[in-house]
């Protein structure tokens, strides 16, 4: 979690907060950037370590999958451990704050880390699951694992069938309750924050641009420029660590001073 004191808000976070104060809405989707302070590796700038040949595209299928079930379980237990040892840091904090200075929020996430549970996110849309539950691929339900294992694969405790980490691989289909859940909120919103995601997979991605087909003020956050950025009103440059405890500061001082108590 980072300490410290806070920059002063500049132009563009003013910007950001006068739009975030007059929301009655406000959607946010998150990405692989808004874990990195945590420790967790995003996607597409690195993959660490013994994983830092093979690109997501080439493990999260269920090609991949059907392939060499052993090597992709590999990888997530791998990430699974890193998951849980990580903490939520002060860019999750900072959005449990922010829900409770906005009228209402909706939270969307790609990640499936439940960092955002665990800093105390009430309502998280999961876009692309939850890595910390297995799937029986035969059930196609959340199960438990069966103790006695089937090899080095994990089973089905109720079916005996091959288990699968409960998240969206690439060609596979989101969990309609999400997807319709996300769209509904893009389509209501009157701001929509995309933090820490290189807005390059859909249809996560497709939300800010049904915001910016509405109209409605696209604010982003990351360090360094994405397919969003140029279409984006507000863009925040730099770590959502330190980028969004700012933003919601000068947004709770903007509060205190509209409602004194
Ligand atoms: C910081 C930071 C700091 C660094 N602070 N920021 C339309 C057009 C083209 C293709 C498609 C399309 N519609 C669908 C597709 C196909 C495909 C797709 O999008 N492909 C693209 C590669 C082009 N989509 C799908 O297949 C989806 N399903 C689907 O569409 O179903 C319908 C269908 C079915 C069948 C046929 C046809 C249609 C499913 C997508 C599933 C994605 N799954 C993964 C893996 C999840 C499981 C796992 O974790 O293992 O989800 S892939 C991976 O990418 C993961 C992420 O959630 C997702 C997005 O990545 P994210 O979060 O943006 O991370 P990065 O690494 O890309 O970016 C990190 C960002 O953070 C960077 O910008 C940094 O700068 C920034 N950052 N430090 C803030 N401190």
């Amino acid at each position: 979690m980072s300490g410290g004191p806070l920059p002063p808000p500049d132009g563009l976070v003013a910007g950001a907060v006068e739009a975030l104060s007059s929301a009655r809405h406000v959607c946010v989707l998150t990405g692989a950037g808004i874990s990195a302070e945590s420790g967790i590796p995003t996607f597409r700038d690195a993959l660490t370590g013994l994983w830092a040949s093979f690109r997501p595209e080439e493990l999260a299928t269920p090609e991949a999958f059907e392939r060499d079930p052993e090597f992709v379980w590999q990888w997530y237990e791998w990430r699974r451990e890193l998951i849980r040892s990580s903490q939520p840091n002060a860019g999750h904090l900072a959005l449990v704050r922010l829900a409770r200075l906005a009228p209402s929020l909706t939270l969307v996430t790609q990640n499936v880390d439940g960092l955002h549970q665990r800093a105390g996110s009430p309502l998280v849309l999961e876009y692309h699951g939850n890595i910390l539950r297995d799937r029986c691929v035969v059930e196609q339900i959340v199960a438990e694992r069966s103790p006695g294992g089937g090899g080095n694969l994990p089973r089905c405790a109720s079916c005996g069938g091959l288990l699968r980490p409960d998240v969206v691989w690439f060609g596979e289909m989101i969990p309609v309750e999400a997807l319709v859940a996300a769209e509904d909120a893009a389509n209501d919103c009157d701001v929509f924050l995309s933090i820490g995601t290189s807005s390059l997979v859909y249809p996560a991605a497709g939300l800010a641009e049904i915001a910016l087909q509405r109209g409605v003020p696209v604010i982003e956050v990351n360090p360094s420029p994405t397919d969003l950025t140029r279409h984006a009103d507000f863009v925040l440059r730099g770590p959502s660590g330190t980028i969004l405890p700012a933003l919601v500061e000068a947004l709770g001082q903007g509060d205190s001073a509209r409602n004194p108590q």
